[in-house]
């Protein structure tokens, strides 16, 4: 079991086998030669989440870039792989992409979609359910269809456009990538902007002009195996619910933050609807509807059952507080933080008290509580340390243990990565960033189902997903770029029970057959850590292997490239201070005459858009150029008239 995209060149390389055998080759794939040759050794006895025994080779040494193989008896080899700095990208693209293949009430051009192109759907969304507030139709088309199945839920979009906006905010050159290949592509503001506006897009269309937001829009009952425009039964708007309006509270006031470099006007609306979302959950301070969201009788599409609202309003607070610097949401957030363990699971739809603390511990508001900060980077570190030894103790150097193989357990495995990540920026120990690689490996072939989880990386590949456009459309191959939920201990669908029994060990509780929705379907929120943790690594790479490209994005001095590019006819420059400094920023012609200063002075730690109006000056190419302290940048811009 090899991780099938790859291994970077100056990185750790790790496969498993549970063949009992003394020593291992590393074959070159076009000339069969040995390029490495080294010796098991026991990973694992009697692994408790598979109840393997797992060996495992490391070939760390081997550096030659190439396509190779493993190989451990003369029968026995592994599925090909490559060494190279760029064994991510593809993993980023395609799952961020994803995505774009999710995308409802639009139809799917095969400029952008190939061979998956498709007609738009859903173009009734949708009419107010009788248990609702409303009667009638209410426009609500748009957004990602949710999962397998066509619905379109607001918690679940919550944390997913969360935690795709927080690897933005917080690895901004990582994901500026903006040639995926969709509608929006090279319109200068990154593709995961463009992709994660679409779906909040759709959001906006489901919060009641009183604030509250209605929960979900989708069928009575779940639709049949057919193309999205093929699905023509009415949809209906559920009740407005408090969970549901506190992750739209708190991701809106993170887009407020996120899209105001590009998009002055949306980041405006998108805090008023924040605020707005955060008075209804102020004069409801009692979860509604009461006990939470239930699907009513005559209802089985999702439920997204969570009775409990305190994570999502303590993440409003924290979001709203890191957008507005407002004592209302600092403390809010700060006389509630403490109840329970800080950082000490995963993110996930039905608990976002995570997303609440990292919001809170990367603020750069400078009211934030440093005693507040120091106890959740504390308890961050702390949690790494304990996911490092998690992984130590499993025979695959998985982060979750044998209890935690839950429907979708692959995003449990992505979003302690993720932890690993963030955690590993606390410190330099490149121990934690081996971890979190390990949980990539994992997803990507080092498990015992010796299968790339994601469609479309990989020889081996998951290739029937419960996926309703992969099982339609006639092409054999699925729609790429999806994360299936992975093994489920509960064996909660009728393909499980018949294959599975009691007695199975958790993570052997797979299959890739499209009937099992518990273990092979697709999910958003399942994805969105997929092209964090991708992405992130994707940019890692450049012959240096992981752990040399350190770097603290919050604590460094940045100069963006300004949008639109070009422009007419004035433009925003953005620019960020980690400590008080004094900054100039100049404009210069293409021979290098300055035009125009826009900064020179004393300024305090902080993110500054500085506005250029460039009106009085002729078409062409010009540069900015920012000094403060050490710190001198220039970019080019181009102005055409
Ligand atoms: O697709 C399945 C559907 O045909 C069944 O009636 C249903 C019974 O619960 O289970 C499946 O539905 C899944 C759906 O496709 C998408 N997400 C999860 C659903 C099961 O919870
Ligand atoms: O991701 C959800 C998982 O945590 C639950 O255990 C499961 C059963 O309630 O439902 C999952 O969510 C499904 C949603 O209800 C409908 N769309 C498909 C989702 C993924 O299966
Ligand atoms: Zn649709």
């Amino acid at each position: 079991m090899v991780n099938q995209a790859g291994y970077f060149p100056n990185g750790q390389k790790i496969f498993f086998t549970t063949t009992l055998a003394d020593s291992f080759r590393v074959v070159e794939k076009s000339t069969n030669a040995v390029a490495f040759s080294g010796k098991l050794t026991l990973s694992k006895a009697n692994d408790p989440s598979t109840g393997l025994t797992v060996y495992k080779g490391d070939f760390s040494s081997l550096k030659q870039p190439g396509t190779y193989y493993v190989s451990v008896s003369l029968s026995e080899q592994s599925y090909e792989f490559s060494i190279s700095d760029t064994v991510f990208h593809s993993v980023f693209h395609k799952s961020l992409k994803g995505f774009y293949f999710q995308r409802c009430g639009q139809s799917l051009n095969a400029l952008f979609a190939g061979i998956y192109a498709r007609a738009g759907c859903h173009g009734n969304d949708g009419t107010y359910h009788s248990t609702s507030d409303s009667t009638g139709f209410r426009s609500a088309s748009g957004g990602w269809h949710d999962a397998g199945d066509y619905g379109k839920y607001i918690v679940n979009a919550g944390v997913t456009v969360g935690t795709l906006l927080m690897a933005y905010e917080l690895f901004p050159t990582r994901f500026s990538y903006d040639n995926l290949g969709i509608l929006e592509s090279k319109n200068s503001v990154p593709d995961i902007l463009d992709e994660v506006r679409f779906e909040l897009n759709w959001m906006l269309k489901m919060q009641h002009s009183g604030g509250g937001v209605y929960f979900k829009l989708t069928r009575e009952q779940f639709e049949g195996f057919v193309m999205p425009s093929a699905d023509n039964a009415t949809r209906y708007l559920y009740q407005i619910s408090t969970t549901a309006t506190g992750d739209f509270a708190a991701v809106f006031a993170r887009a407020a933050r996120v899209y105001k470099p590009f998009d002055q006007k949306f980041s405006d609306s998108c805090l008023a609807v924040s605020r707005r979302a955060w008075a209804y959950l102020q004069s409801h301070p009692s979860i509604v509807p009461t006990g939470g969201f239930k699907n009513p009788s005559g209802t089985a599409t999702g439920e997204y059952g969570d009775g409990n609202d305190s994570d999502e309003r303590l993440w409003a607070a924290a979001e709203l507080f890191s957008t507005t610097g407002e004592p209302e949401f600092n403390s809010y957030y700060s006389t509630r933080y403490a109840t329970g363990a800080l950082l000490s699971q995963p993110m996930g739809w039905p608990n976002v008290r995570t997303m609440a603390h990292l919001a809170y511990l990367y603020t750069k508001q400078a009211t934030a509580s440093t005693l507040n900060k120091i106890a959740l980077r504390q308890s961050l570190l702390d949690y790494g340390t304990s996911l490092v030894n998690a992984t130590k103790s499993d025979g695959f150097s998985v982060a979750i243990s044998k209890d935690e193989y839950y429907w979708g357990s692959n995003s449990g495995v992505l979003n302690k990565a993720i932890l690993l990540i963030l955690a590993s920026r606390e410190n330099s120990d490149a121990s934690m960033l081996n971890a979190a690689l390990a949980q990539l490996n994992y997803i990507l072939g080092n498990n015992a189902h010796n299968i790339s989880f994601v469609t479309g990386i990989g020889a081996h590949h998951v290739l029937h997903p419960h996926h309703r456009p992969s099982s339609a459309d006639g092409i054999v191959a699925p729609v790429p770029g999806l994360l299936s939920g992975g093994p489920e201990q509960g064996r909660s669908d009728p393909v499980l029970q018949a294959k599975f029994s009691a007695v199975t060990p958790p993570a052997m509780i797979y299959t890739d057959e499209e009937g099992s929705y518990a273990s092979n379907e697709i999910a958003i929120n399942w994805n969105a850590p997929l092209v964090f943790v991708a992405g992130y690594f994707a940019a890692e790479g450049t012959s240096t292997g992981i752990g040399l490209r350190e770097e603290s994005q919050l604590n460094e001095f940045q100069l963006h490239q300004n949008y639109p590019n070009p422009f007419n006819p004035s433009t925003k420059i953005n620019y960020q201070l980690p400590v008080n400094n004094h900054v100039s920023l100049r404009v210069y012609d293409s021979i290098g005459r300055e035009v125009k200063t826009l900064v020179n002075e004393e300024q305090e730690a902080g993110q500054y858009s500085a506005t250029f109006n460039a009106s009085t000056l002729a078409s062409g190419l010009y540069f900015y150029n920012m000094q403060a302290g050490s710190f001198v940048e220039s970019r080019k811009m181009m102005l055409i008239k």
